[in-house]
């Protein structure tokens, strides 16, 4: 049985299992996505190679990636000659099946922050300024704290004016502590500070918010090699999970980011902010194509609990709802 109709057995009519956070938050990029479908199909009588450049091209405007439309459009086609399908409107399912069975059956790949039993979970953010670093390490911390699990901040951005506060407003909000440093100062002392008094206090989760903006690639580079040096001195399995955040509304230039972030340093895993602000919310295959770094999280909105762990299910859901409603 394809994704499709695994999904919308599952979903669909189902209002129990259906995640509103993904719904609302998906709702631009479904409606675009959906919408441009819907009018191809009511547009063209019979699947052809304009019907088939056209989709292409719906794809490749959803932000998906160029190589993996290729990859998804030949799939698309075998399906239809293999099923003898001439109506375009008895494509949909195959569609998002094969979107998304690229995705899915590649390897499995966990969405799950990687906790260490034995030791401090050190959590270090990088990503490009303005990306939703500190936003992120709020949520994320108040997720955590929901979860039971005692959790410190550390202000490692001490590259821009008013980092610091912005993270110290947060840690009070949230009610836990944040160690902070002097603008302009090392950041890393910053996390090395954090790193000791976290061990001593016996805290769960260290989260380490980064400068997204230094003046070069080297100068970037030699910083995060600098704290990872130090995380590891005090936490030899540490950092557990290096997030990269990538705004989710630059598209293709964040795919580009991304590439480079991780060429500077190991990524554990994407969070893909500002969903809720983007039409295109096919940037989640493009990366999972060109860096097979799992997407953790999704950030749907700026408030603390508009955070989500990244489910392919509810994604495809809230992406491809309204090609599956009858
Ligand atoms: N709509 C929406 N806005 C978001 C989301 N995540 C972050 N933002 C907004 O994006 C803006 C930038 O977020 P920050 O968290 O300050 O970004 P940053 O990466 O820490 O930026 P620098 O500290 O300058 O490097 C803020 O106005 C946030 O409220 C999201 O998921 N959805
Ligand atoms: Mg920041």
């Amino acid at each position: 049985m394809g994704f499709f109709s695994k999904i919308k057995d599952a979903i669909v009519g189902n209002s129990a299992k259906q995640n509103d956070k993904y719904v609302a938050g998906l709702d631009k990029s479904s409606s675009s996505f959906s919408a441009k479908i819907n009018e191809l199909a009511a547009r063209y009588r019979e699947i052809d190679d304009d019907y088939f450049e056209e989709l292409e091209n719906v794809l490749i405007m959803s932000d998906v990636g160029v190589s993996m439309v290729m990859t998804i459009i030949d799939e698309i086609k075998k399906e239809v000659r293999l099923q003898n399908i001439k109506n375009p409107q008895m494509i949909n399912d195959i569609i998002i099946d094969k979107m998304f069975v690229i995705y899915a059956n590649d390897s499995y790949m966990t969405t799950k922050i990687n906790y260490d039993d034995q030791d401090l979970t050190v959590i270090l953010m990088v990503g490009v300024n303005g990306a939703g670093k500190t936003t992120t390490i709020a949520k994320l911390a108040h997720m955590m704290l929901s979860e039971g699990k005692t959790v410190m901040v550390a202000a490692g951005d001490t590259f821009r004016a008013g980092a610091i506060d912005q993270l110290a407003v947060w840690a009070e909000r949230l009610g836990i502590e944040c160690i902070k440093g002097k603008e302009g100062g090392d950041p890393s002392s910053v996390v090395f500070d954090a790193l000791n008094q976290a061990k001593d206090k016996g805290v769960d989760v260290l989260i380490c918010d980064t400068a997204g903006r230094l003046q070069n690639k080297v100068n970037l580079m030699n910083e995060l090699e600098k704290m990872n040096r130090i995380i590891k001195r005090v936490v030899p399995s540490g950092p557990q999970e290096t997030l990269l955040v990538i705004d989710a509304t630059t598209g293709q230039n964040g795919v580009s980011q991304a590439q480079e972030f991780s060429k500077i340093t190991d990524i554990t895993g994407i969070v893909l902010t500002k969903m809720d602000g983007t039409a295109k919310g096919g940037i989640v295959l493009s990366i999972k194509d060109t860096l097979n770094i799992p997407v953790k999280f999704m950030g749907l909105g700026e408030s603390m609990d508009d955070l989500q762990e990244f489910d392919l299910e509810q994604y495809i859901y809230g992406l491809c709802k309204n090609l599956m409603e009858e």
